[in-house]
């Protein structure tokens, strides 16, 4: 006889996982008795909230292209898990999150940790994740396991809940076996790829604008090979940075409206035709949809709910974004004029408009600026960044916008989360990156507000000595609501403060390392040792000028203000 529990982490092992985040609690302890006597087959890394070990599991699949896989508690433990979950919805990444549930037999009486209404749980994950359900028999969970897996990864990717009461955790059962589930592949319909073949063909300022989706269909090299021998300049979205090097010749830059480069969004706006892949076209991969698209759009993607939300569409190609650009290949290949005609238009462009270095309102040269922050950050990452041996995560708020102008040189290297934008998502994402890539160099960007909600899993990376770099924009402030209230709301600065915590006396408190930069000339120095320097983690509490306005917002409201 088995238990339910030593059925589920056996059907993991089947499935081939071999880390699971998790945190325990009363009612799934019949899984971690499981995990316990399968501990040299499956490790578990222990977290220290479910919010952030939800990140964690997100940053695990995005730095792998794996299924981010969790185990929490019943109540409080599965709540804690909708936030990330949403944002793994929103920006398509696969994780399946197992949730503990009270027994099914005392159903309604209030057991602890049980909703009043003792079907709220399962209800809550339903409009956000691909499947949510209810094991109601253990021998039941080998499929829905296999099923899980597969809906998680088949599609555009997503978060899947699954849940079991904890009297069909700790019962007896019997092991029925396991069949792993493939994923089906969506393929683009031959007919619709002839046409865009011919449209591409035909058109003589052809661009590519790509998403994140490129990246998450590992389509990377398929869309280089297209690009190359249509002469097509490549702008992305800031989820589709790194789909082609920032070094590429034909790579034309972030398109992301009045966020992004002029150039790239002069070369969207001047093309005749545009092929959107892997793409929503969101609002902060175009600048709240300031990005002009004139010419004919060709949309791919494998949601067709996603296909002409945001810009008419000529043609709609429902598929994944690997599969349509290998079939588009086939249809071009030796037919293209080759990539010269591209990159002299990239050339045209920059003397036309050029890519003006732009300063942030406020800045200030005597200080640290985020601009200042973010290039010397490229700087000492620069070689790992570009053989892709580097993962950097970015939060929500000012810092991450001014992450939009990092160099990306390699697909799942950098997470910014654009799509949901949850705030705390930078340090939690790096611990389950550096779990997923040891040898990589791991560095997570974000604010001090941001810190305060989950710079506690450093813990985490303490008590694991995960060689990781978490890098504070410490401007003591909210800063992009700050600026905000100051720029769009009469001045009415309120709530937008934060703690002034000494982040080095934290890190002491954790037996970590930690470097203390306000000092410009230090930038380099002080990032180089916080991030290779030391054996552990270590926090660089980095002194940013208050009053900059991240490059991208300065932009945003030049634009704003130019039109009033
Ligand atoms: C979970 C969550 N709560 C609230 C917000 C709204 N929000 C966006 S940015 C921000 C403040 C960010 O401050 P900080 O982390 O210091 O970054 P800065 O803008 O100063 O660089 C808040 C509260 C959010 N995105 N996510
Ligand atoms: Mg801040």
């Amino acid at each position: 006889m088995v238990t339910g529990g030593e059925v589920l982490v056996r059907s993991l092992i089947e499935e081939g996982v071999d880390t699971v985040f998790g945190l325990p609690g009363t009612h799934v302890l019949g899984i971690y008795a499981a995990l316990h006597d399968y501990a040299d087959r499956v490790r578990h890394v222990l977290g220290r909230f479910e919010p952030s070990m939800g990140f964690m599991a997100d940053g695990y699949s995005r730095a792998s292209g794996r299924v981010g896989v969790l185990i929490v508690t019943a109540g409080p433990g599965a709540t804690g898990l909708v936030t990330p979950l949403s944002q793994a919805s929103v920006e398509g990444v696969p994780i399946v999150a197992f949730a503990g549930l009270t027994p099914i037999k005392t159903a309604g009486r209030g057991y602890y940790h049980e909703f009043r209404d003792a079907n709220a749980q399962l209800s809550i994950f339903k409009p956000f994740t691909k499947w949510a359900v209810r094991v109601e028999d253990g021998r039941d969970i080998p499929r829905i396991v296999s099923r899980a897996f597969r809906i998680a990864r088949e599609g555009r990717p997503g978060p899947v809940y699954v849940e079991l009461p904890r009297d069909i955790i700790d019962s007896d059962t019997e092991w029925v076996g396991y069949t792993r589930e493939e994923p089906t592949r969506v393929k683009p319909d031959p007919a619709v790829v002839d046409a865009v073949a011919r449209d591409l063909l035909n058109a003589e300022r052809p661009v590519i604008y790509v998403g994140g989706g490129v990246i998450s269909a590992e389509a990377s090299n398929a869309l280089i090979r297209v690009a190359e021998e249509l002469g097509a300049p490549v702008v992305t979205s800031v989820m589709g940075k790194g789909a082609i090097p920032f070094d590429h010749p034909l790579h034309g830059g972030l398109a992301a409206g009045y966020f992004g480069d002029t150039v790239a969004v002069k070369l969207v706006e001047m093309a005749d035709v545009v092929l959107g892949v892997g793409t929503r076209f969101s609002e902060l991969g175009t600048g709240m949809w300031s990005l002009p698209i004139k010419g004919r759009l060709i949309h791919v993607n494998i949601d067709p709910n996603d296909i002409g939300r945001n810009y008419r569409t000529d043609l709609a190609v429902v598929s994944d974004a690997l599969e349509f650009l290998n079939a588009l290949y086939e249809r071009i290949r030796g037919r293209g004029p080759g990539r010269d005609r591209g990159i002299k238009l990239i050339e045209k462009v920059k003397a036309e408009v050029g890519n003006q270095e732009l300063k942030e309102l406020g800045y200030d040269e005597s200080r640290i600026n985020p601009s200042d922050l973010v290039k010397a950050l490229a700087r000492v990452i620069d070689r790992d960044m570009r053989e892709g041996r580097a993962v950097v995560t970015c939060d929500a708020g000012g810092n991450q916008v001014a992450m939009f102008e990092l160099p990306v040189y390699k697909p799942r290297t950098y997470f910014n989360p654009a799509g949901f934008t949850s705030l705390g998502f930078a340090v939690p994402a790096a611990i389950g990156a550096k779990i997923a890539r040891p040898e990589a160099t791991v560095v997570a960007t974000t604010g001090d507000a941001a810190f305060f909600m989950t710079g506690m899993e450093i813990a985490t990376a303490a008590e694991l000595k995960l060689r990781v770099a978490f890098v504070v924009f410490n401007d003591r402030a909210q800063g992009v609501l700050k600026l905000q209230q100051k720029f769009l709301y009469g001045g009415k600065v309120y709530a937008s403060h934060t703690y002034p915590m000494d982040f080095c006396k934290f890190a002491e408190s954790l037996g970590i390392n930690c470097v203390r930069i306000d000092d410009r000339r230090e930038l380099e120095t002080g990032l180089e040792k916080c991030i290779y320097g030391s054996n552990g983690p270590c926090i660089a509490d980095v002194v940013i000028n208050p009053d900059a306005v991240p490059v991208p917002i300065t932009r945003q409201l030049m634009a704003i203000f130019r039109k009033r």
